[in-house]
């Protein structure tokens, strides 16, 4: 079996700055998420679902969107009145600190309760890079088989809450959420499972709960 590792020092150097952002985050009282996925699980319906409910809570939100072309997801976000940067890649499977780090010059940190950072969507990558997050939100769909957290464990283990997204759709899908969840809580057993669906709204009203609730300055 072959095993590809990623160069330490390049993990190194983007410690190194996403300690930085983290310490800025924290001097402007700054919440930041980062949501993960694969493509497609529904990072952006969440965040647009998410920004609603903060909205109406008086957050003051921005977004940074992570891809590797294109700036459609930005434009979405845009269209609920919240600032978005859209970060494009140019082919890397992931943000890395040095990414938010150039797109914070477009905010203005001193109104910010809260950033949701939107990464590239990768089950791998992401969860190698800390950007200076206070919290790793992983979001994964029934659509995807019950078997990933076995293929995938890194961000399985690494992230703070867990949002089981597409419920609306799993009675014709063979998901056996009693093993995912057993799975996944063997692997990360302070893990936060929320099970929702962004398109027909089922268990978002416990899912903004948590994100307000987490909010430092809100
Ligand atoms: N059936 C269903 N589709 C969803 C749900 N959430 C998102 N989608 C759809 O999944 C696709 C990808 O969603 P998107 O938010 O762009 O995912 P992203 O690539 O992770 O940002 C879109 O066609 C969404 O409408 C859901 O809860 N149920
Ligand atoms: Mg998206």
């Amino acid at each position: 079996m072959t095993e590809v590792k990623i160069l330490k020092d390049i993990l190194e150097v983007n410690d190194v700055i996403a300690d930085q952002n983290a310490k800025l985050f924290k001097d402007k009282g700054i919440t930041v998420f980062n949501v993960m996925s694969s493509p497609g699980a529904g990072k952006t319906s969440l965040t647009i679902k998410t920004i609603e409910a903060a909205k109406a809570d008086g957050i003051d939100l921005a977004v940074i969107e992570g891809d590797i072309a294109s700036a459609i997801d930005a434009e979405r976000i845009q269209e609920t009145g919240v600032k978005a940067i859209q970060i494009n890649t140019g082919g890397a499977c992931h943000l890395d600190a040095n990414m938010i780090r150039s797109a914070l010059k477009h905010l203005d940190l001193d109104k910010l309760n809260a950033l949701i950072i939107e990464n590239v969507g990768n089950l791998v990558c992401p969860a190698e890079f800390k950007l200076g997050e206070t919290y790793r939100i992983m979001l994964f769909s029934v659509t995807e088989g019950d078997d990933k957290p076995h293929k995938y464990p890194l961000m399985f283990t690494e992230a703070d809450a867990l949002v089981i997204n597409k419920m609306d759709l799993l009675a014709n899908t063979n998901f056996d959420m009693d093993h995912f969840r057993k799975t996944v809580l063997s692997m990360n057993p302070d893990l936060e499972i929320f099970e929702v669906s962004c398109t027909q709204g089922m268990g978002l009203d416990k899912w903004s709960t948590y994100f307000k609730s987490h909010i430092k300055n809100a």
